[in-house]
């Protein structure tokens, strides 16, 4: 059964409650991090992320973003440290990005919007699979990093060339051999909070690890993100742009930085 999500549409992310009640619950994602606001935890821990290119399997578009997919039946690419006790295993990474350049994150910083935010997101090895992991409050672990406009990045170049096979929904092709580690900021300062997936189930399953130092991306990289089409080949074509849901209320939780 497929959900229709209707990202970037008007029958998106304001009508989901009707579906999924929990997109009114108390952690759901994302939310405006305001880093005045956070407070620095000197307990976490260094995020410890260990990932094998030959894990890289493929390269899908699933109708509401693209992902690149992992095998994750051993622990050869993980997580762990930061905010999370065990061993996370990466599942897929995907982005989302906006119609232009002044929109697109899903997290905000202070109320500032990136035109994209690439989301690597991990499951919790205590749990037997991914399915399983996704309904338990510590099941996933998303990390979460800002692309801003600047400098083309090279380390975007695999994938951004992976476009041509997968312009509409439903295509896919082989994706081997890729770090995804080399898409991450030298830096790991991060911020992290308990909250969901930011897509229907929106599952509240989620650890948060935002990343604080953003990554380059140029127009015109960012101009091809737009080139996808949320549609199947027959169908009316329609761009893939505009797939985030916007910030969520905080409802009291508390956010915590690892840095000063
Ligand atoms: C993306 O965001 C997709 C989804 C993902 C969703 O649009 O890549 O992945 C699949 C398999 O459809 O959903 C369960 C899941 O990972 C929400 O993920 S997110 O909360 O990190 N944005
Ligand atoms: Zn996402």
């Amino acid at each position: 059964k497929q959900t229709l999500l209707h990202l970037g549409r008007p029958e998106g992310p304001e009508m989901w409650a009707e579906s999924f009640p929990i997109a009114n619950g108390p952690r759901q994602s994302p939310i405006d991090i305001v880093p005045t606001q956070a407070q620095h935890d000197p307990s976490l821990k260094q995020l410890k992320l260990k990932y094998d290119p030959a894990t890289a399997k493929g390269i899908l578009n699933n109708g509401h973003s693209f992902q690149v997919d992992f095998t994750d039946d051993d622990n050869s690419s993980t997580l762990a440290g930061g905010p999370v006790t065990g061993i996370y295993r990466l599942r897929q990474f995907h982005f989302h990005w906006g119609s232009s350049d002044e929109k697109g994150s899903e997290h905000t910083i202070a109320g500032t919007k990136f035109p994209c935010e690439l989301h690597l997101v991990h499951w919790n090895t205590k749990y037997p699979n991914f399915g399983e992991a996704a309904s338990k409050p510590d099941g996933l672990a998303v990390v979460g990093v800002f692309l801003k406009i600047g400098s083309a990045n090279p380390r975007l170049q695999k994938v951004l060339d992976a476009f041509d096979d997968i312009k509409s929904k439903g295509r896919q092709t082989t994706f081997s051999n890729f770090d995804p580690k080399t898409l991450l900021p030298s830096a790991l300062d991060f911020w992290t909070y308990e909250g969901s997936l930011t897509t229907p189930p929106l599952l509240e399953s989620v650890t948060w690890i935002v990343l604080k130092d953003p990554v380059s991306v140029s127009p015109a990289q960012m101009a091809k993100f737009r080139s996808l089409l949320f549609t199947s080949e027959g169908e009316a074509p329609s761009c893939m742009v505009d797939n985030f849901r916007p910030p969520q209320p905080l409802k009291g939780r508390k956010v915590r930085a690892s840095f000063k």
